[in-house]
């Protein structure tokens, strides 16, 4: 049974961080939907804008008097028509009149309340009943760059996958286990350390690139050894953050290195080499196919990944991928604006056989629609971290995904790696 819209209200709300961000409600003649928008600290220089120029605030204003009298009397489950006012009404590209939060929360409020219309779980409403597959959860372990506090590693993120694992649930028990020992060793080995966490609940300690990925192969071998099954190590580098366009060179700043494009090359194929890195996510500057073509093919059983590179948007995709400038994509729909634009990236990505990586922001709310766009749009990999309230809401959710599917529950393909 579909139904029809009959009002949208949008709040103002908070994030993780404590930042306003927008949530809406979409209301139908016999059910509901809800959305809040995250938001990214390491942005990429092609994500759309937020917010228009006044912020929430103006945001809340344009949904009441520019979209709610457009969408109310629509049916809420013409999704990709929903998607193409919100783009219509606003008119640019980079979706700046109305913001891409905003047209994010509509676009996923609208999703849900059409679930809730037939009844459906949000991942069977989007993928069917032949949506089964679970994705392997990347889980962030310590953070540095730009999601660091004070004196930490320049990568930005250090992973773990548990790629063996046979069941979600098993692999969300070995990143909790990571997680736990690897803040046990920091204890002993950084003097400094005081326990504390970043936004996405990754540890926040002094200690450099190298020294982050010894400890982490440590309990990635320790927790793979007791559960049985492998996990692996990947880092994203976020190198746009440390990249200066002036000196041409990406700048280490606590290891006090600059490194050139051929350098920056030859550090990360000796990362992936020297510990088995799995998953690398943005090794270059968003500008910078050449470099990340020359890496892919130069690195085997390793997933390369664009983020800042791709930005979800199928032009810079199909870009990267003319360059075959990696093996893999980060989906966040919030970096395009609606779900129908990230899908097409899934569609486009999948088409060549990239890895579609569904990922949160670091900017969250407890909201858990990306765990169900994993399964529904088949991500193999869901990158949402550990520990800490907002990622903790799309690993529990992913458990009950698994438990509703029963024994039609795999895990995905990923036999690539
Ligand atoms: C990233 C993300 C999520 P942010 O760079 O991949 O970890 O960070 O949301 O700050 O862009
Ligand atoms: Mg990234």
């Amino acid at each position: 049974m579909s139904t029809v819209i009959e009002d949208v209200i949008a709040r103002k709300v908070f994030n993780n961080r404590g930042e306003e961000t927008i949530e809406v409600d979409i209301v139908t003649t016999s059910c509901f939907g809800r959305a809040s928008a995250p938001a990214g600290e390491s942005r990429g220089k092609a994500e759309v804008v937020y917010y228009p120029e006044g912020g929430v605030d103006e945001a809340i204003n344009k949904v009441e008097e520019l979209l709610a009298p457009e969408l109310i009397g629509l049916n809420v489950d013409f999704q990709e028509e929903i998607d193409k006012i919100l783009h219509e009404i606003d008119g640019t590209r980079d979706f700046r009149v109305l913001g891409g939060n905003t047209a994010f929360a509509i676009s996923l409020a609208c999703t849900e309340a059409a679930a809730n219309s037939y009844g459906l779980l949000l991942f069977h409403y989007l993928g069917g009943y032949v949506a089964h597959e679970l994705p392997y959860p990347l889980g962030n372990v310590i953070s540095g760059g730009k999601h660091g506090v004070g004196k930490t590693p320049d990568i930005q993120e250090f992973l773990a996958l548990p790629y063996k694992a046979e069941s979600f649930s098993e692999a969300a028990e070995a990143n909790a286990k990571i997680h736990r020992r690897t803040g046990d060793i920091l204890k002993k080995r950084d003097k400094l350390f005081g326990g504390g966490r970043s936004d996405e609940g990754a540890w926040i300690t002094n200690i450099g690139d190298t020294a982050a990925l010894e400890v982490l192969t440590d309990t990635c071998e320790e927790v793979g050894n007791e559960l049985g099954f492998e996990c692996g190590l990947g880092v994203d580098v976020a190198a746009s953050s440390m990249w200066n366009a002036k000196k041409k060179k990406y700048i280490y700043t606590r290891e006090g290195k600059k490194r050139d494009s051929g350098e920056q090359l030859e550090f990360i194929r000796e990362l992936v080499k020297k510990y088995h890195l799995i998953y690398v996510e943005d090794p270059f500057h968003e500008e910078d196919y050449r470099s990340s073509a020359e890496l892919t093919r130069k690195v085997k059983n390793c997933l390369i990944c664009g983020d800042d590179l791709f930005v979800t948007n199928t032009e810079r995709l199909s870009h990267g991928i003319k360059l075959h400038a990696a093996n893999s994509v980060i989906i966040k729909v919030n970096q395009v604006g609606t779900l129908t634009d990230a899908w097409e990236t899934i569609e486009m990505a999948r088409g060549v056989g990239y890895v579609p990586v569904m990922s949160h922001r670091s900017g969250s709310t407890c909201n858990w629609h990306i765990a169900h766009l994993a399964v529904a749009f088949r991500c193999s990999i869901i990158k949402t971290g550990v520990v800490e309230g907002t990622r903790i809401a799309k690993i529990n959710e992913l458990l009950r995904i698994e438990e509703f599917l029963g024994d039609r529950a795999e895990m995905a393909d990923l036999k690539m790696l």
